[in-house]
């Protein structure tokens, strides 16, 4: 039998002194012991709480770690980074070797510029894709979530879906007006409102596979129309693979559906779990960045010595030989499992998977946009979610986020899942 009780004073604690006693809305939950688990390490597909408890995890920092935590060939690599300095403000060569590996593996972008998270990527992404159309709407989907600016937090998902605030107050109606929001995968929806305001729409922004409301696949000919549209009318098409990046496939979901957007954002997975974004594209579209071009966008910590070595190391592991299968493997092991799992306990689930991220809903419609992806039923979602905890399996304490798998997995970490997921359906029935 678990107990969190020193999670729970850190949480008291913490409370008092940060908002919410967490410094991001999504880590917050009330489920067992009715605050989150306070983490003191993790190694492999594993994390340790204070109280001695350990969990696979399928959170991995909530994407980016999909080597599995602590990976040796990352730890090993930041121990000599960090005694080499842990911040120029000045070129490197890691940079350059970074840039390259992203641009191989994406070609649809040119050029590449780093900054420190996926809301950054985003926000000047947008800022680019305006400066260069000279046009200000951006049309977004809804149930996409891309970070925290404030034109994006429009019907947006993740923790601002889960805690009910998807147009998120602070955010001036002025700013707001710009974003015209639509629903995903609705090809008739997306062609009214680009013939009908196209002078004016400066860019589109997607996540191809929205990972912010679990995990939303694009319908045939939704992408497909996309370029089609932005072509015909001079958008500039954003591809937000902050999530989806290296885990839909190492090309992302570009690569997996063949669809070249005009400019890319990713984050997660390049960082190697240190903060790190990047935003790319055409170099028509690039060379409209600050030094070169009018549009401004800087950041002290970009490009750090530490983030890129974390990143490089990954992608280098990542891009070697059978790791893709590996986690084709794994992945597809899970999936089986946890729909065999909901099946056996007759519970009604509809189970969709990306690559590496999963998302099983607690519905008998099929999910393909933000409101068939609200027919889940979450308060069986969150019995569920206690009752994985409680069988040391971490997944995210929101319906309305995706699962993430890691190479680190192992087939007795799925084994002891699918177990724990066939009682924790059971118990979600009650
Ligand atoms: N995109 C992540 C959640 N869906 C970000 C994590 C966070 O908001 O802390």
């Amino acid at each position: 039998m678990k107990t969190y009780r020193k999670s729970k004073k850190f949480f008291e604690k913490a409370k008092a002194l940060i908002p919410g006693g967490v410094n991001s809305p999504v880590r917050a939950f009330k489920a067992v012991g009715g605050n989150p688990i306070f983490i003191t390490r993790a190694k492999g597909s594993k994390i340790y709480d204070v109280d001695g408890n350990s969990y696979i995890d399928y959170v991995l920092s909530w994407g980016p770690l999909i080597l599995g935590h602590a990976h040796p060939r990352i730890v090993n690599a930041l121990k000599k980074a960090v005694e080499r300095g842990t911040s120029y403000g000045a070129p490197t060569p890691l940079e350059i070797d970074l840039a390259s590996l992203v641009l191989k593996a994406y070609p649809s972008m040119d050029m590449v510029r780093m900054v420190n998270s996926g809301t950054e990527a985003t926000m000047s992404a947008i800022r680019v894709a305006r400066g260069f159309t000279k046009r200000d709407a951006v049309v977004k989907f809804e149930g996409c979530y891309h970070g925290h600016a404030d034109g994006l937090l429009v019907k947006a998902g993740s923790g601002a879906t889960t805690f009910g605030v998807p147009d998120s107050s602070g955010v001036p109606e002025s700013y707001a007006r710009n974003t015209i929001t639509l629903p995903f995968n609705d090809i008739g929806a997306l062609k009214s409102a680009i013939e009908k305001g196209w002078e004016s729409i400066a860019c589109i922004i997607l996540e191809p596979v929205v990972g912010n409301i679990g995990c939303v696949l694009p319908r045939p000919g939704f992408l497909e129309t996309l370029i089609e549209l932005t072509a015909k009318y001079d958008i500039v098409l954003i591809f937000d693979e902050v999530m989806t990046g290296f885990r839909v496939a190492y090309g992302g979901a570009q690569e997996y559906y063949k669809i070249t957007p005009d400019m890319t954002c990713l984050g997660k997975v390049i960082g190697g779990g240190l903060p790190v974004g990047a935003y790319g594209g055409k170099k028509e579209i690039m060379s409209m960045v600050s030094p070169v071009g009018p549009v401004y966008q800087a950041g002290t910590l970009s490009g750090n010595p530490l983030a890129m070595t974390a990143g490089i190391e990954t992608l280098k592991e990542l891009s070697g030989k059978g790791i893709n299968k590996k986690l084709e493997r794994h992945s597809a092991m899970l999936e089986e499992g946890l729909i065999d799992a909901a099946k056996k306990t007759g519970v009604s689930t509809k189970f969709y998977r990306a690559g590496t991220m999963f998302c099983s809903y607690f519905t008998d419609k099929e999910v393909y946009d933000y409101q068939t992806a609200k027919t889940s039923d979450t308060t069986k979602f969150s019995r569920f979610f206690s009752g994985m905890l409680k069988r040391g399996v971490n997944i995210a304490p929101s319906q309305f986020e995706a699962g993430f798998i890691s190479l680190a997995h192992t087939e007795k970490d799925i084994e002891k899942t699918v177990r724990a997921a066939y009682e924790s359906f059971k118990e979600s029935k009650k």
